[in-house]
């Protein structure tokens, strides 16, 4: 599926768009280290999950940058040309995938942990999720790296069955447990598996490309901006997002502490639950 040749327009446009990517999971993954203390030591794992989550993308962000790098040249003088696959070099499809194995399961305790469930249903959940996860993108991987199109329609079809049951467990199940979260958060917490589900959607999508009969090189193109603007959104906006609900949990959680967190009048109106942090 990678393709020969890619144009000068489309070579600086992955280009760019990685280096975007290493940028947002490097500098995420700092900020919400450097914010744990704003948070009740209750919710600091979700926190420190989110930023490993960031650091992982972070670093193999920089191995596929380098990879592309390695894999197409140009030949044209002043180097601005078409660019074409190096003899003995390719480009690794590879890194994303271990890159899922590890991210995806831990994008799903990060929502588990910043619930804070009793440790029975949590256990539950996560046994159910993570194996679910790690089935979709090892089916996911024979199919993108299968060189004819029936074989990655198969696989990708077997890979969307634990996508589908991850999602009934996260809506169906997920939604009883809601009640029980401070009625300041319920509305952020939607809003949160709302992302998740758009921003994981996009991944089958772009993984469709390669077989909807578009040109190869920009299929090839239009996959991997899909891949990497929704694991930016994915990873680094649903991060943020985590981190903004361990805060309203803990100001929900403790007066005391949202008292040294906030101004004396924030503080009141939390109490008064009229407003949102
Ligand atoms: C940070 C990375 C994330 C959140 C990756 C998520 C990946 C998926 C939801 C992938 C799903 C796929 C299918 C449902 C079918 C086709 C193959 C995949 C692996 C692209």
């Amino acid at each position: 599926m990678i393709p020969d040749s890619l144009s000068q327009f489309q070579f600086d446009t992955i280009y760019n768009v990685f280096s975007l990517v290493i940028a947002s999971q490097l500098f995420t993954s700092i900020f919400l280290i450097i914010c744990l203390p704003r948070v009740l030591p209750r919710y600091r794992q979700a926190l420190t999950v989110a930023a490993v989550v960031c650091g992982i993308a972070a670093y193999h962000y920089f191995r596929i940058f380098t990879s592309f790098t390695e894999a197409f040249v140009t030949e044209a003088v002043g180097g601005r040309g078409d660019y074409v696959q190096v003899a003995g070099a390719s480009f690794n499809e590879g890194y994303r995938y271990v890159d899922w194995l590890l991210t995806v399961p831990l994008l799903l305790l990060e929502l588990v942990a910043v619930l804070a469930l009793a440790r029975k249903v949590q256990a539950s959940l996560l046994s159910r999720l993570v194996p679910a996860a790690a089935l979709m993108i090892a089916l996911g991987y024979v199919g993108e790296v299968a060189s004819d199109n029936l074989t990655r329609g198969i696989f990708g079809l077997l890979s969307s069955l634990p996508f589908a049951y991850i999602l009934y467990v996260l809506f169906v199940e997920l939604t009883r447990s809601l009640k029980r979260q401070p009625e300041s958060v319920r509305k952020t917490i939607s809003l949160l598996r709302l992302l998740l589900l758009a921003t994981w959607g996009v991944y089958p999508i772009a993984y469709l490309l390669p077989g909807l009969g578009i040109d190869g090189s920009d299929a090839w193109v239009g996959l991997q901006l899909g891949y990497s603007i929704a694991d930016i959104l994915a990873k680094c906006l649903y991060g943020l997002i985590i981190y903004r609900i361990a805060r309203m949990k803990s100001f929900a959680d403790d007066d005391g502490f949202a008292a040294t967190e906030l101004s004396v009048e924030d503080a009141t109106n939390l109490k008064r639950s009229t407003v949102e942090i």
